[in-house]
């Protein structure tokens, strides 16, 4: 009989050391290697990584919460009806998670990175204009591409490395619109996924189209540089030159390093206030609470200077 109590209590204490989490989700499987905790949790955070450990995105960001933030995309007069939705999102962000992808920190940096994440996304994808019903923000994800290209943004400088597909046009699409040969070219060779020859990839699969716009917010453009994803964690230390150009990590960086001078160091302009706006918004929906945003110094970007500034053209003096 003592050896029978024995067993249930190792198994009681087993089961309490594997599933820390919610029952209703994958376990958390702990294993420790060097003194550091690992975890997996299925296949939505898979692979023995220290962020798996932490909750992941659907255990704080559910489907509902989706559908509030981006209620109007699929409305008749939305351009891409149908093609959205959280299941696309979360297969997509489960690539990222195990690299600390809406898992770093504790719960509230977590919502404030995916906020942020999706603030970007929103104003974006957005067609909501001042008067459309339920505000600009409610607008999010209505579009995939864009409408009325002017251009088939074809970079001749990248003929040798990224040159343009007879037949292909390199206008804007996805959920962090993908511009440009050398772009799609690029963001092809890092997915896997070509999209140099089929850059309609990126309005047909929406788990591709989100894989690509998180694979922009968690990749530094430059070495030595944060990425969006490096700005909103806490991971990212300015430099000297960060500090006297006015940048400090938090969510204007983002902007800064996703758009540079078109949205930044331009003073208050629309274009960045609309981005703010979606961010304070979708913290509010989110339960956070626009006040954890922190003050306007780190929200904004009007007075920063770009990480990278568009080279001055050079006078063509040979031609
Ligand atoms: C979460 O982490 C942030 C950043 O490290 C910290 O400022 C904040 O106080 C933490 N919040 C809670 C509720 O522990
Ligand atoms: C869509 O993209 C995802 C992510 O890259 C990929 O796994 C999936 O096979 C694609 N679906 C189709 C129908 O091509
Ligand atoms: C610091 O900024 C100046 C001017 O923007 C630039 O020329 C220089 O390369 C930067 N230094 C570093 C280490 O990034
Ligand atoms: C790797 C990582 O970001 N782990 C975080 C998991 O959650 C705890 C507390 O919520 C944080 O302190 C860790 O930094």
């Amino acid at each position: 009989m003592g050896t029978k109590h024995m067993c249930l209590l190792v198994i009681t204490v087993l089961f309490v050391a594997v599933s820390i989490v919610d029952a209703d989700t994958s376990p958390v499987t702990v294993k420790k290697v060097k003194g550091k905790k690992l975890c997996d949790q299925g296949w939505e955070c898979k692979g023995w990584s220290e962020y798996c450990c932490n909750l992941t995105i659907s255990q704080y960001f559910d489907y509902y919460q989706f559908e509030e933030l981006f209620p109007k995309r699929n409305t008749p007069v939305a351009k891409a009806v149908g093609f959205w939705d959280y299941k696309s999102f979360i297969t997509a962000a489960a690539i990222y998670q195990p690299k600390g992808f809406g898992t770093t920190g504790n719960k509230t940096t977590q919502m404030l990175e995916l906020a942020a994440f999706l603030a970007h996304v929103g104003s974006q994808t957005s067609c909501g204009y001042g008067v459309a019903t339920g505000g600009p923000t409610a607008w999010g994800l209505c579009y995939n591409k864009e409408e009325s290209p002017q251009q088939d943004y074809c970079d001749e400088n990248y003929k040798y490395t990224y040159p343009c597909a007879p037949g292909a046009i390199y206008f804007g699409r996805g959920a962090l619109p993908v511009f440009w040969n050398y772009n799609y070219g690029y963001l092809g060779d890092c997915l896997k996924a070509d999209l140099l020859h089929h850059p309609e990839y990126l309005e047909q699969n929406a788990t591709l189209a989100f894989q690509a716009a998180i694979f922009q917010w968690i990749t530094p453009l430059k070495k030595g540089q944060p990425s969006a994803h490096d700005c909103m964690v806490g991971s990212y230390k300015p430099t000297k030159n960060d500090t006297l150009s006015l940048r400090y990590p938090g969510f204007g960086c983002t902007m800064n390093i996703l758009y540079g001078e078109r949205t930044c160091g331009q003073g208050d302009i629309d274009d960045m206030n609309t981005i703010i706006t979606h961010y304070l918004y979708y913290l509010d929906l989110m339960g956070v609470g626009r006040e954890t945003a922190g003050t306007h110094d780190v929200l904004t970007c009007a007075e920063q200077k770009a990480f990278n500034p568009t080279p001055k053209k050079k006078e063509s003096a040979s031609s």
